[in-house]
């Protein structure tokens, strides 16, 4: 049976209706919430029309499998806090129409919490056996709800982890989330490795005082430790990182958070990716004698969360391959080899099997964001892409 470009496309708009932000094509579907939920048991149906059989896991992982072994695809349907309607959301549909038109078993997956509300790509992370289902269970997130409270929403469709051997490998699509493709005009991007990452939460706790009264060389300023953290930061980091280096302060809780208050305290989240796990501990432990001096200096107290993290990965060469002969066939001389600097659900499958990922243009490199597209072109050339891969696939 031959895909069904339309039925593809009609299906990724039928998706973005759960969690409509209403500002453009955007998206709040996050993990566990009534949309995503509402969101999962559709792809339920989706997947029951398509032959397969639809199995919810114990944290929310939905797969549709295929009868025996199976080549499995996929990605993620749950959403940033503001999310953009293909991040994820592409490849499990995508995954859903070669299911559905092709003559080879192919299983389905739409992993939970890839978005990290409650850590780091924790679905596939617990399902792959890189986090182990108490230690997820405890984490929390933004507000303070735990993971295990938050999955307990679904916990009456859960039916028990899936044996991950009864998949020969995992094929996912994405957009590409920067600006790579859309800026050199190219179609098709076949990913040669993901980044590592490293994620935590610290906080510096001083003295909560009055802004008016409190004389400035008696202040133990939350803020001001924050501040100087940063700029510190940023100036050591310089000997340490490359281009390709990145690394964010994106959520940060100041408390009481008033103008009249001297802040006392703050929370904020350290994230750092790049390719090279040295770098990335040589980045850790910049961080900590950064944080630590600028704790004495500033006579506040130190404390971190958890540190999650995930090590880089190659793609798997055959899965690859294909995908370069099916971008060879479908966009010729519009294609190229190309790293991803996003984490994906990918990372924690090479744990168990062979790995591959596709991308295809993000428009102005937008992405996390209500404005995130791609040209309808193009996600239906990365549709045929993925296609003429899965057909030239031997068992
Ligand atoms: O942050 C990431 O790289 C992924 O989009 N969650
Ligand atoms: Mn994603
Ligand atoms: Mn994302």
């Amino acid at each position: 049976m031959a895909i069904d470009h339309q039925r593809f496309i009609d299906d990724l708009h039928s998706l973005r209706a759960f969690g409509a932000s209403g500002v453009g094509k955007g998206v709040i579907r996050p993990a566990y919430s009534e949309a995503d939920i509402a969101a999962r048991k559709w792809l339920a149906g989706r997947m029951t029309e398509a032959g397969l059989t639809p199995h919810f896991d114990p944290v929310g992982n939905l797969f549709g499998l295929a009868d025996g072994p199976s080549l499995l695809m996929g990605s993620h349907s749950d959403s940033q806090p503001e999310g953009g309607w293909l991040d994820g959301a592409l490849g499990v549909i995508a995954a859903l129409e070669i299911a559905r038109s092709s003559d080879r078993p192919i299983s389905v997956v739409s992993f939970q919490d890839e978005e990290g509300r409650f850590g780091v790509t924790t679905g596939s992370a617990v399902w792959s056996g890189g986090l182990p289902l108490d230690k997820a269970d405890a984490l929390t997130d933004g507000a303070g709800i735990r993971f295990d409270a938050a999955r307990g929403a679904m916990a009456d469709l859960s039916q028990g982890f899936v044996d991950p051997n009864r998949f020969s490998g995992f094929i996912e699509m994405h957009i590409e989330q920067g600006p790579t493709l859309d800026a050199s005009d190219e179609t098709i991007g076949v990913v040669t490795d993901i980044v590592g990452i490293r994620d935590m939460t610290i906080s510096f706790e001083g003295q909560q005082n009055h802004a008016g009264t409190t004389p400035m060389h008696l202040r133990r300023d939350a803020f001001q430790a924050l501040s100087l953290f940063n700029t510190q930061l940023n100036d050591r980091f310089r000997n340490v990182v490359t281009p390709q280096t990145v690394w964010t302060i994106g959520r940060v809780d100041l408390h009481p958070n008033a103008s009249s208050i001297v802040p006392g305290r703050v929370r904020f989240t350290m994230q750092w990716r790049d390719g090279d796990a040295d770098r990335l501990a040589r980045m850790e432990e910049i961080i900590r004698v950064t944080a630590q001096e600028v704790a004495d200096d500033l006579g506040t107290n130190l404390d971190y969360g958890t540190l999650l993290g995930l090590e880089p990965v190659a793609m798997d060469l055959t899965l690859r391959t294909a995908l370069e002969t099916g971008a060879e066939q479908v966009a010729p001389g519009k294609w190229r080899r190309m790293p991803s600097g996003a984490l994906h659900d990918a990372t924690n499958v090479s744990r168990l099997m062979p790995v591959a990922m596709l991308f295809v243009p993000s428009i102005n490199g937008i992405s996390h964001a209500f404005a995130e597209d791609t040209d309808e072109a193009d996600l239906i050339a990365g549709l045929n892409v993925l296609d003429h891969a899965v057909r030239s696939l031997s068992g």
